[in-house]
């Protein structure tokens, strides 16, 4: 059994680390700040042959699958949490809509120029009253001629005012509930394409994540992705990979600030000494390590199972799960062991501890990853 990365993954993940000492680091501050990752910044990942990873080598990708998105999904997140975000929004749930769902003639239309940075995608599912329940969603697209017209509103979409082109999801006919739903790739220079509200987030501020509204936005039958009914599985192949990626995210906070925890009790000292020498705190430590080789097992072996073409959906959302719950317990370990300084602005890590919450809720919560889990193995098997 082989563990090791091929030497492509290894490149691939020193020039991600590269990119995020180099241009992610030296501005993270600034971000968090003007709660703005700049649009520059997806130039410098589109040439530094970041943006299509994932997407397959003859659609103008690396090629590198869920492996080689994970590997730099792990170290963007070290540099900036919001960063990695935008890129996942586009690199991983947005391009990834047209490879699980796309057929020849789309992909061949659209993937080369995601992957060069010359479309930036963006993926809406959520709704007002439809989250946890996606089938539950109002928008809808009703033939018209030679395609199709939607109307409706989604919330909570990453890059929503950035994206070039949004796969929607819209009832094409509500008496079938998650079957009567298709997918849509919707330029966003469409008339009665608009950009609504920005959410103020607790965390990963520099990220945008924007309503969207559709009113009678007309869309060429040929930007149809998938069977008419069958975006409702496109949606859900497409975050049985983004839930995998998150997981990278999670593990590249997590290993962020072990990290600073490390540094810090190393320096600061109590009773004497440094505070690495109190079993409280070498406790603290051990427990955040196992929390990490964990998440660490996880991701990659799973981004290994996808690559491979195994079937993945439970094995997900465990990672989803387990990610992003483990990352909780570190953070909150690090604000710990920063004692006061973990509460300030000025030290990092508070900043780490807000942009971990919203893990166990993006993507499906914890408790929709837990439906999807039992579902599973009440109908394969343990
Ligand atoms: N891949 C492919 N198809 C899938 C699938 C997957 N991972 N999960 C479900 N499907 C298919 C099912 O097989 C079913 O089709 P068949 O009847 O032909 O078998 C169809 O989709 C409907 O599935 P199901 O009946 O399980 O749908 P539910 O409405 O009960 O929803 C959950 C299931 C709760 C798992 C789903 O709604 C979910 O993941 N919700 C969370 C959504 C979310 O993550 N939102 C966050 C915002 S997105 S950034």
């Amino acid at each position: 059994m082989d563990l090791t990365f091929s030497d492509e993954l290894r490149m691939l993940r020193d020039l991600a680390r590269d990119f995020t000492e180099t241009r992610i680091r030296p501005i993270a501050a600034q971000i968090e700040r003007e709660h703005r990752v700049p649009r520059e910044l997806f130039g410098a990942l589109a040439e530094a042959g970041l943006l299509g990873v994932a997407i397959p080598a003859e659609h103008g990708g690396a090629g590198l699958g869920e492996t080689g998105l994970c590997v730099v999904m792990d170290e963007l997140t070290q540099g900036d949490f919001s960063v990695a975000v935008t890129y996942g929004a586009h690199a991983s749930i947005g391009a990834m809509s047209v490879v699980v769902g796309g057929n020849a003639e789309q992909q061949r239309r659209f993937l080369p120029d995601m992957a060069s940075g010359k479309l930036l995608a963006a993926y809406a599912l959520s709704e007002a009253n439809a989250g946890s329940d996606p089938a539950a969603m109002r928008t809808t697209a009703r033939p018209d001629g030679s395609g199709w017209v939607l109307d409706g509103e989604k919330v909570w979409i990453t890059n929503g005012d950035v994206a070039d082109v949004v796969t929607v999801y819209a009832v094409t006919d509500r008496s079938k509930g998650a079957k009567g739903i298709t997918a849509f790739l919707v330029p966003s220079t469409s008339p009665g394409f608009s950009v609504g509200k920005r959410e103020e987030k607790m965390g990963q501020r520099g990220s945008s994540t924007v309503a969207l509204a559709f009113d009678g936005v007309r869309v060429p039958d040929e930007n149809r992705l998938g069977e008419i009914g069958g975006g409702f599985k496109i949606a859900m192949a497409t975050l049985d990979r983004g839930r995998l990626a998150l997981g990278a995210n999670c593990l590249g906070c997590a290993r962020e600030a072990h990290r600073l925890s490390v540094d810090y009790a190393r320096q600061r000292e109590a009773f004497g000494k440094p505070i690495s020498e109190h079993q409280a705190i070498q406790w603290m430590l051990a427990d955040s390590a196992c929390d990490i080789f964990t998440m660490e097992s996880l991701v990659y072996r799973v981004a290994w199972m996808c690559d491979q073409g195994q079937s993945f959906g439970r094995e997900s959302a465990i990672v989803k799960l387990v990610c992003s719950e483990a990352l909780d317990r570190v953070v909150d370990r690090a604000v710990q062991i920063h004692g006061g300084m973990g509460y300030s602005a000025e030290y990092r890590i508070e900043q780490l501890y807000r942009d971990a919450r919203v893990t166990r809720i993006y993507e499906g919560t914890s408790e929709i990853q837990r439906i999807v889990i039992a579902r599973d193995v009440l109908r394969r098997g343990a």
